[in-house]
């Protein structure tokens, strides 16, 4: 039987060095994308198909196992309910990246938002894998809802489902080998069995790309500052008369009189104008009622105090929409 990489799931060859799965050192189990990524920071981008994880998913929901779906709080994606749709096993909801979102919200908050949808699930926690926060409890769970000694792992890309699993491995098993994670989409390749005791194997898998998500479509030193590291400090602008929120060099958000709290990471630089800086190829108007918020797919989200409607101009194509509060 073929090896596969201990790293990201691909299955390792030792014949063509530009292809996936080429493993120089057998001793590390590794592929050479694993062993690069994690040694010197260098990635190497995969695209991804959707179909080929539709079908990971399908051969989930053959099984009666219990199913951790992962979610990003920072950053998760309008459908959510799609990958559950593929899946008529037991689902334990996780929300993760805690720690990013303010401390002063409510944890319930962020729990009931999520039981309103319409996919239901098993139970529900919040965690942080950075902070190591409840996975005491989380890990009970898993343990309490299994249903055989396989739990599936699955979720978007990067909501930090191999983060998450590393965290297991790391205080409930004696294994030493951890996943590989990145801040790029699609570093985890094929399913992964992981044993953490001899009635639990938890089973990573690659995750559904977000279409036209910003985190697909800047560069590395973009992407750095894009993805926040610590709490956010949300920002606010009493915007008077028309004004524009520019953030580094490829969006603009136009405004009229209008309250607003932007939701990205710290680390951008984010510059008020009070005429139109410069014109991006990709222009839309949006209205946003009171009571939603305004999402752009990757970067973060929006809040307003009154209806308004925002002028947006982007050097990309980015998914932006609307979405009832969260927070
Ligand atoms: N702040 C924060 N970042 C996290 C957390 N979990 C994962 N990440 C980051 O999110 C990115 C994607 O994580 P990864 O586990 O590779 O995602 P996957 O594609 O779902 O397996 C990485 O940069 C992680 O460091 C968390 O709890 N808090
Ligand atoms: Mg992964």
């Amino acid at each position: 039987m073929m090896n596969r990489c201990k790293g990201c799931g691909v299955y390792l060859q030792t014949e063509h060095p530009s292809m996936l799965g080429y493993i120089l050192k057998k001793e590390n189990g590794l592929c050479n994308r694993c062993f690069r990524m994690r040694n010197y920071n260098e990635y190497q981008k995969v695209i991804q198909d959707n179909n080929d994880y539709i079908s990971i998913l399908k051969k989930i929901n053959d099984t009666n196992d219990l199913v951790v779906l992962v979610v990003d709080l920072f950053l998760f994606h309008k459908n959510i309910e799609e990958i559950s749709q593929y899946l008529h096993n037991d689902i334990l909801l996780v929300l993760t990246k805690r720690d990013i979102l303010p401390k002063k919200i409510d944890d319930q908050k962020l729990i009931s938002y999520f039981q309103k949808m319409s996919f239901s699930f098993v139970d529900i926690e919040v965690v942080s894998s950075i902070k190591n926060y409840h996975f005491d409890s989380l890990f009970e769970k898993i343990n309490i809802h299994k249903k055989s000694d396989f739990v599936y792992v699955v979720g978007y890309t990067n909501a930090g489902k191999s983060t998450l699993i590393n965290q297991i491995i790391y205080h409930y098993s004696d294994k030493e080998n951890l996943l590989t994670t990145s801040m790029m989409p699609s570093t985890t390749l094929d399913m992964l069995s992981i044993s953490i005791h001899s009635e639990l194997t938890i089973i990573d898998t690659p995750g559904l790309l977000i279409q036209n998500s910003l985190i697909d479509m800047v560069d590395e030193k973009i992407l750095k500052k894009i993805m926040p590291k610590k709490e956010l400090r949300p920002i606010t602008y009493q915007v008077k008369g028309k004004q524009y929120i520019v953030v580094e060099d490829f969006l603009s958000i136009g405004a009229f009189d209008v309250n607003m709290t932007l939701y990205f990471s710290n680390s951008l630089s984010i510059k008020r104008f009070y005429q139109k800086p410069s014109d991006y190829c990709y222009q839309r108007e949006i209205v946003v009622k009171k009571g939603e918020d305004l999402v752009i797919e990757g970067l973060g989200f929006l809040t307003i105090t009154s209806d308004t409607v925002f002028t947006i101009d982007s050097k990309y194509d980015i998914c932006i929409y609307t979405r009832k509060k969260f927070i």
